[in-house]
């Protein structure tokens, strides 16, 4: 049961898809109260009340006990106590004996003080008075969330090959040294179905340009890596190049397709490019003209995006340069005063993502001009929709791997997301952990962070066991920043142990992708917490480092320096999987309750659920080999069980015929293994 309540004359934001009618009633469940010319909504919290969502953000899966900004941030330095993230993902669900869900829509920023300043009170403050707030009634959260999801429409579906493991790093020059990444994972038997290009493929970063000195023959080079099972996916900034003559340039001055300035000028920013023009992508003819842009590298070849620098990130503006050459001028700097000193430094440090130059520049939302500070969080969004939209109409038979940094939800339907800068730290592995299922509840279904983290330099042990985690999650991308220490998978020392560890994602790859795929087509969650499967086990409900994904699977990661182990929770009986790789695997069947279950650094660990199955593929080298005639099923079961696995060409949009769906069952289980060869069951050995 789902109300609206509008407030003010809300611009629309592209979050919802269904027609809710507006009620007339006064709000339920929260009170409202105006202070400082703000509206305040409140919800008191029961003492076991569980607050979940808000996608991309900070902290535990729980999110008491915090404040949280819902404003699209270019926050590298993600540390406990950073309230807001690249996305903004303004819906929360209050689950107790009263469970409700809330959804604060509107593109201004929302804060949510959750048991912060007072432990069982629920605070909401927009920062604009014109929105739509959405009350969803439910039996529990995961009914609730399921609404909210069919509410704001199906997620974007990414091809299949996207599901195979991919190679990133920010500093890949040219084609000699990508030719060099696909070469030693080749060698090493590291399987790898992608290596993306990061700014320095462009001609002085000047968006959907490739520099010719770099890559003499762009079409050519994109060729030579599909004939070896790789795709190349090129990074799209927001900002264009001032530059005459650069057409993206001139066209967006000419068409008047910019952001604006209060007297109608195109509004600057600096970013890598130098001073740059922001696409207003709120407006139409906007989107439709810089997505058809991404057409050109589409025709050399190109199969996916990721678009960055969206919330926009902004290195400086001009009037930010003049204010601190002004405050340089008139500094005392012998004063002496300390104050005065960190004021300085404070300053100096500051020029970059300034509230004052978000509310300086304007949006034409297709007549209606709305200060950039009022819809600040759809800008990422619409950038993504400019380039999903376009891909949907222009190529409708064809998926295109598309993933942004910032976003807003509704842009989930267009394309993934990634979490942003994270940093080699062990606590930003247990946050990609926490992270996962909020991000499925507010739709962002192909999603991951980057493997190994992007700031800092990468140990083997993290890398690792950062991978053992990644290799569920759809989007498997090692990333990392230049300047850090290389962080392939063959930058170790020995390779063994990385490749037998991504071998075990190809092998899964069937499973996570049916699972993935299920989850789009019945705005369902891929990644679960134990209590929405177990919602009767009081302990469950506290686990925040242990996930189900899809139906078959639960998952412990190991996220600690040094662990030889971990204690798992197990809220059934259930059958421990131990890979050393692909193939080398050892079961044990466990009992309910604590375990201590050992997993050295090469090892990882993976539960499947009484009377569930998992169908595993052989492991190959890349996604274009995978040969789903023949998986070993791997079950416990005491009785007769079933799995529906979906499978479909991985690259069409053809995605309801019924022949995409494939039934293993197995008859007379009262053991564990089973293999099926050419669909029919064959039982292998039993122990
Ligand atoms: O200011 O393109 O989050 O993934 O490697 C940094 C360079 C700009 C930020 C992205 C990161 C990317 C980097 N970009």
């Amino acid at each position: 049961m789902i109300k609206k309540y509008v407030y003010g004359n809300p611009v629309p934001t592209n979050a919802v898809v269904n027609d809710v009618e507006a009620s007339e009633e006064a709000v339920q469940y929260l009170s409202e109260i105006e202070m400082n010319d703000k509206l305040i909504f409140n919800y008191v919290m029961e003492d076991d009340d569980i607050v979940y969502g808000l996608g991309e953000a900070n902290r535990g899966i729980n999110k008491r006990g915090a404040v949280y900004r819902g404003f699209c941030s270019d926050e590298p330095n993600q540390t406990e106590e950073k309230d807001a993230l690249y996305g903004a993902h303004n819906f929360i669900v209050v689950s107790g004996v009263v469970s409700v869900g809330f959804f604060f829509d509107c593109g201004a920023e929302v804060k949510f003080d959750i048991g912060f300043t007072s432990s069982n009170m629920l605070n909401i403050e927009p920062s604009c008075r014109d929105l739509n707030v959405y009350v969803i009634e439910g039996r529990n959260a995961y009914d609730i969330i399921k609404q909210f999801r069919e509410l704001i429409g199906q997620s974007y579906i990414a091809p299949m090959w996207a599901f195979g493991y991919q190679q990133s790093r920010w500093s890949y020059m040219n084609e000699d040294e990508i030719r060099e990444v696909v070469k030693k994972h080749r060698e090493k038997g590291i399987p790898l179905d992608a290596v993306y290009m990061d700014i320095d493929y462009m001609d002085g970063y000047k968006d959907f340009t490739v520099s010719e000195e770099r890559f003499p023959d762009f079409p050519a080079f994109v060729q030579e890596m599909r004939g070896q099972g790789i795709r190349l996916v090129p990074i799209i900034d927001a900002g264009v190049k001032i530059e005459d003559g650069y057409d993206v340039y001139e066209e967006g001055k000419q068409y008047q397709l910019f952001c604006k300035n209060s007297d109608g000028t195109d509004f600057v920013a600096g970013v890598w490019p130098g001073k740059t023009h922001f696409p207003d992508f709120l407006n139409t003819n906007t989107r439709m003209w810089f997505g058809s842009k991404y057409k050109s590298l589409i025709d050399s070849g190109i199969e996916g995006f990721w678009n960055d620098m969206n919330e926009p990130a902004m290195f400086y503006t001009e009037k930010g340069i003049e204010e601190a050459k002004e405050y340089l001028n008139g500094f005392d700097f012998d004063s002496g005063d300390p104050g005065k000193y960190f004021e300085l430094s404070w300053k100096m440090s500051h020029m970059s993502n300034r509230r004052e130059d978000y509310e300086s520049f304007y949006h034409n939302m297709d007549g209606v001009v709305v200060r950039h500070d009022q819809v600040h969080n759809l800008y990422g969004a619409n950038m993504t929709r400019a380039a999903g939209e376009t891909f949907m109409n222009a190529m409708p038979d064809k998926r295109i791997l598309l993933f942004s940094r910032a976003s807003y939800i509704g842009s989930h339907r267009y394309g993934g997301i990634w979490t942003g800068d994270n940093q080699s730290w062990w606590s930003h592995l247990l946050l990609n952990i926490k992270m996962m299922p909020s991000l499925n509840m507010c739709g962002y279904l192909y999603a991951g962070a980057d493997l190994g983290g992007f700031g800092c330099n990468c140990t083997r042990d993290l890398l690792l066991r950062w991978l053992a985690f990644g290799i569920f999650t759809p989007l498997m991308r090692n990333h990392s920043a230049q300047g850090t220490r290389r962080q392939e998978a063959y930058a170790f020392g020995d390779t063994t142990d990385f490749a037998n560890i991504i071998s075990i994602r190809y092998s899964l790859i069937p499973y996570l992708y049916s699972e993935y795929m299920k989850a789009c087509l019945n705005n369902d969650m891929m990644f679960k917490p134990l209590a929405f499967e177990y919602p009767s086990d009081s302990f469950a409900k506290t686990v925040e480092d242990q996930l189900l994904v899809g139906e078959s699977i639960m998952i412990a990661p190991v996220y600690e320096q040094n662990a030889v182990g971990r204690y798992v929770y197990l809220p059934e009986d259930m059958l421990l999987v131990l890979f050393r790789s692909a193939s080398q695997r050892r079961y044990q069947v466990m009992k309910k309750g604590m375990h201590f279950i050992p997993a050295a650094v090469n090892e990882v660990p993976m539960f499947i659920r009484k009377d569930k199955l998992v169908p595993l593929c052989r492991n190959t080298q890349c996604t274009d080999e995978i040969d789903t005639s023949m998986f070993e099923i791997i079950a416990y079961a005491d009785d007769a069980i079933e799995y529906r696995m979906y499978e479909d060409d991985g690259i069409s949009r053809n995605y309801t015929s019924p022949d995409n769906y494939t039934s293993f069952a197995i008859r007379d289980m009262d053991g564990v293994l089973g293999a099926v060869a050419d669909k029919t069951i064959v039982k292998l050995s039993l122990f």
